[in-house]
């Protein structure tokens, strides 16, 4: 068998039975690759440990994991816990859905402690009928699931000018993709009557921030969710417990946590977050104000930073790709930084605006190697490299960093965060 670039060409994609081909035929690549030294056809592999003896723990109310699994969300460095933010560990997640209790978490002055039950929602502004509702009200109405990422518009804002944080949790993990079960705001916007000079919504959070973000109407007609809804169970607190917006496709900081009050206004309101924070600025000394959507993004989380390769032989290379503007269309993959590419497997289901499972069977000869990942939606766009986005963005803005990630493989296994 030749190497995994001769053997599966590009362009085509590489199903899961021949990568099982690979595995076993030519002398037995699972046992080299995965198992230890090779063993004669003929000998017995030891048996696995007898069932156990003793009895389980019994029945419980609320499951938690396994205590031999340690995934956790890692704090970025900022001078309180407040007003910071987690990242979910991307290197050890496996599908496309994020666990609740590992979702990133950004809070601009803590998680507040809210009692649904008292908890209300404002609507007003200019609309024909203000209203204020309950929880009650609100799953009264017709509902929808909806899977979706969310990713902040500063992760990777570490990753502009040096590749600065050692694993790809810390580079890429300010995204995570959930189940959103709630109502459409179009529903609510319906029952209150928008005026014609209404064009935007002023959204704010019950949170000791406050937090605000003005959304174009046309936005908040079309796939803008008020959800209480998170895999299958209500928000975490973490996620904006008992009331989110979820925007799809669009930053984070616009997805309002704690919601509390929606005002439809003729204009945006130029809150903190849309004038000091959450702009762009050009090499030209300008800022772009609103860019909403985040770019379509990837990046490989099998083999990445931090992780040692134990020897040469067969990987499969895992990832996730997504793009705020739908579907992935396709995710190709380099291991020579961006000489020769192949085409992943993406996962099914491909869904709009979230995350996608891409696979790629790799065979590592022991030499150096450097991984990249570059994805193109169902608009055409495709993720750009460093240099390009340089070239256009400069070095001062901080968010919306959407390069193609290089991984570093040594010939001693060990994989690095470098620029290519
Ligand atoms: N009320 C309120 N909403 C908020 C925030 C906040 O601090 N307060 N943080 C925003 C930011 S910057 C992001 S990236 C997302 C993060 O959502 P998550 O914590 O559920 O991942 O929530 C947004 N909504
Ligand atoms: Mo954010």
């Amino acid at each position: 068998m030749t190497n995994g670039a001769d053997d599966s060409g590009v362009g085509r994609r590489t199903s899961r039975r021949s990568f099982v081909r690979r595995l076993t035929v030519g002398g037995g690549a699972l046992a080299a690759g995965l198992a230890g030294p090779a063993r004669s056809p003929a000998a017995e592999p030891p048996a696995p440990a007898d069932p156990t003896r003793e009895l389980g723990h019994p029945v419980s109310p609320y499951g938690t994991r396994s205590r031999f699994e340690t995934a956790v969300r890692v704090q970025a460095r900022t001078p309180t816990s407040v007003a910071s933010w987690t990242f979910t560990p991307l290197q050890d997640s496996c599908g496309i859905i994020t666990p609740s209790a590992l979702h990133f978490e950004r809070h601009h002055a803590g998680v507040p402690d809210i009692d649904p039950a008292r908890h209300r929602l404002l609507i007003h502004g200019l609309v024909r009928r203000p209203v204020v509702l309950t929880l009650a009200d609100l799953e009264r109405l017709p509902a929808v699931s909806r899977t979706h990422m969310i990713e902040c518009s500063g992760n990777g804002l570490t990753e502009w000018a040096t590749p600065t944080m050692p694993d790809v949790q810390r580079t890429h993990g300010l995204t995570s993709c959930s189940e959103w079960t709630g109502v459409l705001l179009a529903t609510l916007l319906g029952e209150v009557g928008v005026e014609p000079a209404g064009l935007w919504v002023l959204a704010e959070g019950g949170d000791a921030a406050a937090m605000t973000r003005s959304l174009p109407i046309d936005k908040c007609l079309t796939d803008v969710l008020v959800a209480y809804g998170q895999n299958g169970e209500a928000l975490r607190p973490e996620q904006g417990y008992p009331l989110r917006l979820v925007v799809p496709g669009w930053e984070g900081n616009t997805h309002v946590k704690w919601l509390r009050r929606l005002k439809v206004v003729a204009a945006p309101a130029q809150t903190r977050e849309e004038t000091a924070k959450y702009t762009d600025l050009l090499p030209d000394g300008t800022a772009r104000q609103f860019t909403f959507v985040m770019e379509a993004k990837s990046v490989i989380t099998f083999p990445s930073g931090g992780h040692r390769l134990p020897g040469s032989g067969l990987y499969e290379l895992r990832g996730l790709a997504w793009s705020g503007r739908g579907a992935v269309r396709s995710v190709e993959v380099s291991t020579d930084g961006g000489r020769s590419w192949q085409a992943a497997e993406l996962q099914a289901p491909v869904l709009r605006i979230a995350h996608t499972r891409f696979r790629l069977p790799w065979r590592w000869d022991g030499r150096d190697a450097l991984l990249q990942s570059r994805c193109t939606d169902e608009t055409g766009y495709v993720q750009p490299t460093l240099a390009e986005l340089v070239a256009v963005r400069g070095l001062r803005s901080h968010y919306h960093q959407n390069a193609v990630q290089s991984w570093r493989v040594a010939p001693d296994g060990r994989v690095s965060n470098v620029h290519a």
